[in-house]
């Protein structure tokens, strides 16, 4: 971490000790320290911490040296992590709101009892703020603005609404003739299930034309910051994008340091470290001498590993002797350790499904019929696509009954036989997991269908208990080969219900049953963060884009990433096996 990096954290420490009504000498001792590092040189701290004689500097103590020399070395402070964690987190988000310090929101929280923003809000629309000393109408006022403004773009965003935003934006960077390279980055280029905001990174020969193409992008609603290598806009959507323009050696670094996370940054720059080198966004230098590592390469005192000779992500990664780490892993987990070891398999590609089976028609909620799904799935190069409609207790969304569903089954063994597409449909049903756990189909009808989903619609406030022996009832079921959506989540939107999912992995996997990785960028169901350990363990999955109409079909790209994320290879997801061998497993399963 650079000195300015440093007080930064410093200074939020400060604030943070402040607004646990602490010592107001421990306080300032954090505030004073920020400013004796804002006035001394770079070059002059490094200095003094190689030489171990910081705290003969104005303003820092013994304590305080002791954590500027971990921040300076690993980018990270135990303390302050354990500080964030002892604070109440409405507080922390209270100090967002312009207008509120540390010394208000513990006025607050003292004489009104306000411990987050929704108490705060309440507050505020019954007039209380306004009578407390030294707050007023005025300002009561600037708060609530200031918390309506944060929830209209203080949210995160869905991976797919903001990758929809950065597609046009990267291809018309790539166009013009000033840019060399143009890369995303960020969540969004790490396939995280929701977004921030957006992070484009450019190698270009001249900064002004471009600064002044993206600020001018159609949607951009307000120019939030324009500086002279870059800018960041607001979109109509509340979605934020920061654009960061370098000279070409340092797209690599750029590159790979903006596209985060944080975590696996800092660890990078540990190893970094522990190879005599200083990683950052500019380059790779020898760490020794003087200088951060942007000030060398400015001055260009480069080492034999310098920056220009680094042009890509892989050259970078066996600069530290790792193996390439998709962008989708690094999430600073285990990633960096594993990457030291050996090469990770070929993950996953879209270009690897070859169908998908939970979809619907307009038999039940879905809003196109099923020649059209199996037009569009053939469109797609699909070999096979599953139909699974709702089944009856699935009313509102209407679902088939006995009847409906012996029809649909007729009218796809004539679809198939009339040889009319290319793809070949297989009946199934998304069959309601009733609350005792039991289907919502007798036995005998479902042994006539292709396969069967089964999924919790109904009751989804059943405790974690009484939820998880539903699902693994459901998952007996010899009738049985996947499940659906097995949290029922939408994200940003509703949590999933209380399921131990350790408990409905095992049952899956001992009762050879597919776990779906339902891709609808609401759900993107089962999490990702399960996926690794459950399918070294045997389990299987089926990429299943849940479409209600021919575009959903193409959600199949966002569980694409979380399946990338969850590290899975092809072999592991059924979808991408051939039609001869999908037919094989699903009978084997009868
Ligand atoms: P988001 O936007 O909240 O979904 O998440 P990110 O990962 O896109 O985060 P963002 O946009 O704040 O920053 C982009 C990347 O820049 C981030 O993944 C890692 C890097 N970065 C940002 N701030 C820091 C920092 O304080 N330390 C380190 N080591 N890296 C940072
Ligand atoms: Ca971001
Ligand atoms: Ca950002
Ligand atoms: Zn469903």
């Amino acid at each position: 971490m650079t000195k300015n990096e440093i007080a930064d954290v410093l200074t939020e420490i400060a604030t943070l000790l402040e607004l646990k009504g602490e010592n107001v000498f421990k306080v300032r001792a954090y505030q004073a320290g920020a400013r004796a590092l804002e006035a001394i040189e770079q070059t002059a701290l490094n200095l003094l911490l190689a030489e171990g004689t910081l705290q003969s500097v104005k303003g820092i103590g013994e304590a305080l040296a002791q954590k500027i020399g971990e921040l300076h070395a690993t980018g990270a402070l135990i303390f302050l992590e354990k500080l964030k964690a002892s604070v109440e987190p409405g507080l922390v988000e209270m100090l967002q709101i312009p207008g509120l310090g540390p010394k208000k929101i513990r006025a607050l929280q003292e004489k009104l009892g306000v411990v987050d923003l929704p108490a705060l809000t309440r507050a505020c629309e019954e007039g209380r703020v306004a009578q407390l000393d030294g707050f007023g109408e005025k300002t009561q006022e600037k708060i609530l603005a200031g918390i309506k403004n944060r929830e209209a773009y203080g949210k995160r965003h869905l991976w797919w609404d903001a990758a929809e935003i950065a597609a046009p934006i990267l291809a018309g960077l790539r166009a013009l003739p000033q840019v060399k390279k143009a890369e995303s980055a960020g969540s969004l280029r790490r396939g995280l299930e929701t977004v921030g905001d957006l992070d484009f990174i450019v190698a270009a020969i001249e900064i002004a034309p471009v600064v002044a193409w993206f600020v001018a992008q159609a949607g951009v609603k307000e120019i939030t910051a324009q500086g002279e290598t870059k800018a960041s806009v607001r979109f109509l959507s509340g979605l934020q994008a920061d654009l960061r323009i370098v000279p070409e050696e340092q797209f690599a670094f750029a590159l790979h340091h903006f596209t985060g996370s944080k975590d696996h940054n800092v660890q990078m720059r540990q190893r970094a470290l522990a190879r005599g080198l200083s990683l950052s966004e500019w380059g790779l230098v020898a760490a020794e001498g003087e200088g951060t590592a942007k000030e060398k390469i400015a001055t260009m005192k480069l080492g034999p590993s310098a920056a220009g000779s680094i042009q890509s992500e892989p050259e970078l990664f066996a600069a530290l002797g790792l193996s390439f780490i998709a962008p989708e892993l690094r999430e600073g987990l285990d990633e960096i350790e594993r990457a030291g070891c050996a090469e990770f398999p070929r993950l996953i590609e879209i270009g690897d499904l070859r169908g998908a089976f939970h979809n619907h028609t307009t038999a039940s909620d879905g809003g196109h019929t099923l020649a059209e799904m199996t037009a569009a799935a053939e469109a797609l190069g699909w070999e096979y696509l599953g139909i699974a409609d709702h089944s009856k207790s699935s009313v509102q969304a209407r679902g088939l009954s006995e009847h409906r569903l012996g029809q649909q089954l007729e009218d796809i063994r004539v679809l198939n036989a009339s040889n009319r597409f290319k793809t070949h449909v297989f009946s199934g049903t998304e069959c309601d997991i009733l609350p005792d756990g039991t289907l919502d189909f007798e036995e005998a009808l479902l042994r006539q269908l292709d396969y069967v989903v089964v999924s919790v619609h109904s009751a989804f406030s059943q405790d974690e208990a009484t939820m998880t022996a539903r699902l693994v009832k459901a998952i007996e079921h010899p009738c049985t080969h996947m499940l659906g959506h097995l949290s029922g989540r939408l994200l940003l939107r509703r949590e999933g219900y209380r399921v131990d999912v350790a408990k409905v992995i095992d049952a899956a996997i001992a009762h050879r049953v597919i776990i779906e990785l339902n891709a609808n960028p609401w759900r993107l169901d089962m999490d990702w963060r399960h996926w690794r350990k459950a399918a070294e363990r045997g389990l299987l999955c089926a990429i299943n884009p849940d479409a209600h109409d021919i575009g959903g079909l193409g959600y199949v790209r966002a569980g694409i990433n979380a399946a990338r994320k969850g590290e899975l290879v092809a072999e592991q997801v059924m979808t991408t096996w051939p039609l001869a061998r999908v037919q094989a497993w699903l009978r084997t399963r009868r």
